[in-house]
């Protein structure tokens, strides 16, 4: 997607603080941390939210887990805990429609899902 700010970015045409790169998949700092370790990782190829996930082949949605637990474990917060979170829609919050993967950690994170 041309104007897609995560294929974008995917695509380094905008700058990122990149923490992982794979053929499949990005991971890189957010711009607005919520917690102390904040990482976004997202599919290199555009999918808009988890609703277009049947698009998407199984191998990917398993690189996409494994790149979570892979970038927790590099950041340290593997046994501090972490959160994984992708908000889809509007309810959800979600601003960026290109599926990605919120990794939180590095503080005690609120109790409160909502
Ligand atoms: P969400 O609200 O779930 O769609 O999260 C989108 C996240 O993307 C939000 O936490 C801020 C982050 N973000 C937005 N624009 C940029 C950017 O240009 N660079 C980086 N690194 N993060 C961005």
């Amino acid at each position: 997607m041309k104007d897609c700010l995560f294929c974008r970015i995917a695509r380094g045409e905008i700058p990122c603080d990149k923490v992982f790169e794979n053929e499949c998949l990005l991971a890189f700092r957010d711009i607005s941390p919520q917690a102390d370790k904040h990482v976004l990782i997202i599919p290199k190829h555009h999918m808009a939210s988890l609703n277009d996930l049947s698009e998407a082949p199984d191998a990917l949605l398993a690189g996409l887990l494994r790149a979570a637990q892979a970038v927790a474990r590099a950041e340290g917060i593997q046994d501090s805990g972490y959160r994984l979170v992708s908000n889809c829609g509007p309810d959800a919050r979600q601003s960026v429609s290109h599926l990605h993967f919120h990794v939180l950690g590095g503080r005690q994170l609120s109790e409160r899902m909502v």
